[in-house]
């Protein structure tokens, strides 16, 4: 919580170096921390944990965020809340199924939390592309799996779905086509006035995000809604090899030179992005790091909409990023 408020506090010194508008309305001590950003919030660990063990038990393999910490962290200033889980929890037999109810009701619970607080919730089928640890290839099964999850929310605009986490070891062909049919999908389900967050191949790096070939393959993503709707959600570690598993920062710059390229492409493009997951331990050079990486954000606030800490969530113990 510490590494939290020295956060939120630098946030709220960055975008205050640019004037506000003579006539602009005094911000509130929650917009100020939130700075130029729309969204700032954090992962919400814990209907993922124990993906070994489907459909698992409620409590005993993997449990709902805590309300009460969603409450201390809107009272921070926090608005965005990522709520990972697991397609095959809430839709099990086959991606053209139906929802288990128990799981779809824990999460329509936590989400009408988040959202009736007037807060974002972002539903992120934490699967990085797989469906029982297969690779996703059937196309049209995952759209459905999309109409039938964005079904549930189609009337809550505070919702805001993510296709799925991370990517990786993939066609890059095959990464574009299932974000358009989650794109369709969703849109297909009614559900016209939620943004949607694509991600890349690659765990969607925002470092390796025009190298590892991200940029060209998943521009022309397009949206039947409007393309101020979709956002592409990167995720940036600042440790040596971008993994988030270690304490360490590589140095205090590290954060804005790892997202200087895609900041480019998102411009170039006409894009905007999202950072969905940073980290770093709580320690000086990271936290240099992780000020440096949000004020160059800042900057550039007419393409990046936001930033989310990981990790957020009940069971995190002693894990050396928990807030
Ligand atoms: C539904 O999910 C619950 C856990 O959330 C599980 O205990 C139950 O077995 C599941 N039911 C089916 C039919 O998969
Ligand atoms: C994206 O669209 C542009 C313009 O139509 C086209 O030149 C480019 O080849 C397309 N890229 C991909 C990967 O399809
Ligand atoms: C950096 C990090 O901790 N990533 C973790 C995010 O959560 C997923 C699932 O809970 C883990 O698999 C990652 O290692």
């Amino acid at each position: 919580m510490k590494l939290l408020n020295v956060l939120l506090g630098a946030v709220a010194a960055s975008s205050a170096l640019a004037a506000p508008a003579p006539d602009a309305p005094t911000p509130t001590t929650k917009e100020k921390r939130a700075g130029k950003f729309k969204f700032v919030g954090v992962n919400q660990s814990g209907a993922e944990f124990g993906k070994d063990t489907l459909p698992g038990q409620l409590g005993k393999h993997y449990t709902w965020p805590a309300k009460s910490s969603i409450d201390t962290l809107i009272g921070k200033g926090m608005n965005t809340f990522r709520i990972p889980i697991m397609m095959e929890r809430l839709i099990p037999t086959k991606m053209t199924g139906t929802v288990n109810a128990t799981y779809s009701q824990g999460l329509t619970d936590i989400v009408s939390y988040v959202t009736g607080k007037g807060a974002y919730a972002v539903i992120d089928p934490h699967n990085f592309g797989r469906y029982y640890e297969q690779i996703i290839t059937d196309v049209d099964g995952f759209k459905a799996w999309w109409t039938t999850t964005a079904k549930i929310f189609s009337s809550n605009d505070k919702v805001i779905f993510d296709t799925n986490n991370e990517y990786h070891d993939m066609d890059d062909k095959l990464v574009f086509n299932l974000n358009q049919a989650a794109i369709d999908g969703i849109r297909d389900a009614g559900a016209t006035s939620q943004l949607i967050f694509v991600e890349g191949n690659s765990w969607t790096g925002a470092w390796t995000w025009v190298s590892s070939g991200n940029g060209a393959s998943l521009l022309n993503l397009s949206d039947p809604a409007g393309s101020d709707k979709l956002v592409y959600e990167m995720h940036q570690y600042l440790d040596s090899d971008g993994s988030g598993t270690s304490e360490a920062c590589v140095s205090g710059t590290v954060g804005q030179e790892r997202l200087r390229e895609a900041t480019a492409w998102l411009k170039a493009s006409g894009k905007r992005g999202i950072l969905g997951e940073t980290a770093g331990g709580a320690n000086a050079q990271c936290i240099a790091a992780l000020t440096g990486m949000l004020a160059h954000m800042a900057e550039n606030a007419d393409v990046w909409m936001g930033w989310l800490w990981w990790g957020g969530g009940p069971w995190w113990g002693t894990y050396m990023y928990s807030m």
